[in-house]
């Protein structure tokens, strides 16, 4: 029996990470073996990338791109493959759709192209389930406020992040069967009621 992978997406600040930590820990509850990762992240090669491609003062969209996926390929390799050969669910904050939002729609490289890139590093390890957080971008920022450290991307503004949430939308129309936007207004109680009714429901 293979392990069910769902990933939580959505602009800066949309509530991923807390989603995803209530998610799995929903999941526990109902007695699944699961695994939370990050992106990027989640692997020591992972974290040295993540210090890169955020932390560097510019670097070109294309080296961005694949960047996001030379971390996302060792993530697969190394920990959510096995986890599904093994029957773990896999909980993802942030996954492919991330590159397609935002390298594919927001840097305009081209959402086809920025999957192409990322195909042969996934292979068959694609999301049962995408949970989109939709929250207009503003709002985002208004929840991160008073956190102190702003990353390269984040750094750049609501206009990027604008042209993510738009991005998201077609990745949305794109893959109606995977992909559900759910919204992350109210409070964490209530977006978590949300997230876990387009679980039972989307699987
Ligand atoms: N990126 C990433 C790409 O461009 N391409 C890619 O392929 C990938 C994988 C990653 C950056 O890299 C980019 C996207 C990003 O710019 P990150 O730090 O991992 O950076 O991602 P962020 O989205 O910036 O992470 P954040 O932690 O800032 O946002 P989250 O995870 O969406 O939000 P969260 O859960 O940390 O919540 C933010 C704040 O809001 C509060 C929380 O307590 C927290 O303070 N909050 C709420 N407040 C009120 N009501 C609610 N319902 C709330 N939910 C959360």
């Amino acid at each position: 029996m293979t392990g069910t992978f769902i990933s939580l997406e959505g602009v800066d600040g949309s509530g991923k990470s807390t989603q995803a930590s209530m998610l799995a820990e929903a999941l526990r509850g109902r007695g699944h073996e699961v695994i939370h990762v990050r992106e990027p992240g989640g692997t020591p090669l992972g974290e040295d990338v993540r210090d890169i491609v955020l932390g560097a003062d510019a670097m070109s969209p294309w080296a961005e791109a694949f960047l996001f996926a030379a971390a996302r390929a060792q993530l697969v390799a190394d920990v959510i493959a096995p986890a599904l050969v093994a029957g773990t669910w896999v909980v993802a904050d942030r996954f492919l759709d991330s590159s397609l939002a935002y390298q594919g729609a927001a840097r305009g490289l081209g959402i086809a192209e920025v999957a192409s890139i990322n195909a042969h590093g996934i292979g068959g390890s694609m999301p049962d389930l995408t949970i989109i957080l939709d929250i207009p971008p503003g709002a985002a920022v208004d929840r991160r406020a008073g956190r102190g450290s702003v990353d390269r991307i984040e750094g750049e503004g609501e206009a990027l992040q604008e042209s993510v949430a738009e991005g998201y939308r077609e990745v949305a129309r794109m893959y109606p069967d995977r992909v559900h936007l759910v919204s992350a207004a109210g409070t964490l109680e209530d977006v978590h009621a949300r997230v876990m009714a387009a679980v039972v429901g989307g699987l």
